[in-house]
């Protein structure tokens, strides 16, 4: 890769804020646009370039957000367009730039398009969703849901079934239907007018679903067919994301990302290839569900964690192989993810914060857009102090009503374990701002019950504090911007059977980098060869020695061929 190639988003690092848990500023217990507009000179102090925000559109909120009712108005309870519009006018300001999440798989039951298509099977907008004749009085097909129970609801009212790949409020679009992309592209290009720069797709790789709707395949011990498996990368995607490229993504410099749920090395290459006539790059999931249940039927929900050669293994195979035809994004955590320190690292004392800097250095030097999801960059860890009446997520409340309640698959207190290890409310805690009542989130009652770790895990705490996980981000990021190679070396594994250790080499013309971080909260020793000329870079210790490895110990060298 020439250094001249270099495109600003593969420079950038992206930080993302979910707006219902970042900051509150009218005392209703829910974050809003004015909260995070109060806190953009705090993005801009880590470093960050791009700010994705997770939906902020009408909604009624079955899905936090993800169930759109009006693409084109704030959900009051983050604010109005005109807070929106301040918003974007700070952050560009400061020279930050703002990413959309577009969720155009599925609308809301509410949204208009579906209270039309529902009135009756001859309404104009019947074909703008996914709409079936029972057969033999019952679903169309087996699909599941992506939050469990089945992926069909029966419409009483006009003897049909829809489709909802995710919540029953969440009906599939019909992107078959010419009508429904013109919408879409039209809606895009009213936000592009407005001067946002990108889109962060929801499941993009979902839209195209298989001619037939053939059934998909039932695990054992299972109910339903898989029906990720049956629709992503669908016959018809790439024509879509071209089409939609030719129709919105071009009429600006935008950023784009497509959360790509089931997509292999072969599909990404071709969303984010670097010919530019897709996306910019796709989140892909392999290396987040490595983790998965081996029981199938169970799915994500388990407590075991990943050998570390399969994750270096995966790891290493999406940097080798888009190396120089697409573009990788590189995530550790979002609001679907637990906390990554809780999943690869410790949470808590001295190892939560030496483990959190160690999984930071160990991505940030990898190739591709890095992307850190609010509080990660304090570490902060998954929320143990959640109960079945704490929890929101309709993900985890689906799990209980049909993997424990409905199917016996599983009891409930494994669950609560599993959830512990995996529910996505771990990420959606609010953002521990300081020591203060709600860690400074909310004078009033907090929508989601915060993480009770608040009083030694904050940013006041971290921004005080020159050795914090803060501030070793901020250096990540900083190295980002100044060394071209992070951004274009070649990227080689030195030992793919290390069991507690993982490095990696970035190989440039002149000169390498060498990435080294001990995953054992153990003192352990490696070998590597160094040149004479090798200076440390960066680390999550004050001294080096040598050879010898302390407990998630992290040290990056760097030195001229
Ligand atoms: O997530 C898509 C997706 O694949 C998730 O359902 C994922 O499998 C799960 O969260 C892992 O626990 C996107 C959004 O990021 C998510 O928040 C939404 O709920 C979902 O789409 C539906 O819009
Ligand atoms: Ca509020």
């Amino acid at each position: 890769m020439e250094k001249t190639d270099i495109k600003w988003w593969q420079q950038a690092v992206v930080y993302q804020i979910y707006p219902r848990s970042f900051q509150d500023t009218n005392h209703d217990g829910i974050g809003d646009l004015k909260g995070i507009e109060q806190h953009l000179d705090y993005v801009k102090e880590l470093g960050a370039d791009v700010i994705w925000l997770n939906p902020i559109y009408d909604s009624p909120n079955k899905d936090n957000g993800y169930d759109i009712s009006d693409y084109e108005a704030i959900n009051p309870e983050f604010g109005s367009m005109q807070d929106f519009e301040d918003l974007l006018a700070a952050a560009h300001e400061r020279g930050l730039k703002i990413v959309m999440d577009l969720v155009v798989n599925h609308t809301s039951d509410q949204h208009q398009w579906f209270i039309e298509s529902r009135s009756n099977q001859e309404n104009g907008k019947r074909d703008f969703y996914i709409w079936r004749d029972p057969v033999d009085g019952h679903e169309p097909n087996n699909w599941g849901s992506f939050f469990s129970g089945p992926a069909w609801k029966f419409d009483e009212a006009t003897g049909q079934y829809y489709l909802h790949l995710f919540a029953e409020g969440q009906p599939d679009l019909n992107w078959q239907n010419e009508a429904v992309r013109d919408a879409v592209f039209g809606m895009m290009n009213r936000w592009v007018d407005k001067g946002i720069d990108g889109f962060r797709m929801d499941v993009i790789s979902l839209i195209s679903k298989p001619e037939g709707l053939p059934d998909g395949q039932v695990p054992e011990g299972g109910t339903y067919g898989n029906s990720n498996d049956a629709v992503a990368n669908g016959p018809h995607v790439h024509e879509y994301l071209q089409e939609m490229r030719q129709r919105v993504l071009n009429n600006a410099d935008l950023m784009t990302v497509g959360e790509a749920s089931n997509v292999d090395i072969e599909n990404a290459k071709r969303y984010s290839n670097l010919n530019g006539q897709e996306l910019n790059m796709v989140f892909q999931f392999e290396h987040m569900e490595l983790d998965e249940n081996p029981n199938p039927a169970l799915g994500k929900w388990y407590d075991q964690r990943v050998p570390l050669p399969l994750l270096k293994e995966n790891l290493t195979k999406w940097q080798e192989e888009l190396a120089n035809q697409a573009w990788n994004s590189l995530y550790w955590s979002n609001h679907d993810q637990p906390r990554i320190v809780s999943r690869y690292g410790a949470s808590q004392g001295e190892e939560r914060v030496l483990s959190a800097k160690m999984l930071g250095t160990l991505l940030h030097f990898m190739q591709g857009t890095p992307y850190i999801y609010q509080g990660e960059e304090i570490g902060m860890t998954n929320a143990y102090n959640l109960d079945w009446d704490d929890f929101d997520d309709i993900e985890i409340k689906n799990a209980r009503k049909y993997l424990v309640d409905q199917d016996h698959l599983i009891d409930a207190d494994t669950l609560l374990r599993y959830v512990h290890y995996k529910g996505r409310d771990n990420a959606r805690t609010p953002m521990q701002w300081n020591q203060e009542e709600n860690a400074g989130f909310t004078t009033g009652q907090p929508w989601l019950k915060l993480n009770d770790n608040y009083d030694e895990v904050n940013v006041a705490a971290a921004l005080a504090d020159k050795d914090s996980i803060f501030y070793h981000y901020q250096k990540l990021i900083k190295l980002r911007h100044e060394l071209p190679i992070i951004t274009t070396g070649r990227y080689e594994l030195i030992d793919p059977h290390d069991d507690a250790v993982y490095t990696y080499k970035r190989v440039g013309d002149d000169e390498e980098l060498l990435v080294i971080n001990n995953f054992n909260d153990e003192t352990l020793v490696r070998e590597y060869e160094l040149p004479d000329n090798a200076s440390l870079l960066i680390s999550n210790y004050d001294d080096d020695q040598g050879k010898t490895l302390r407990p998630f110990e992290s040290k990056v060298y760097r030195y001229q061929k």
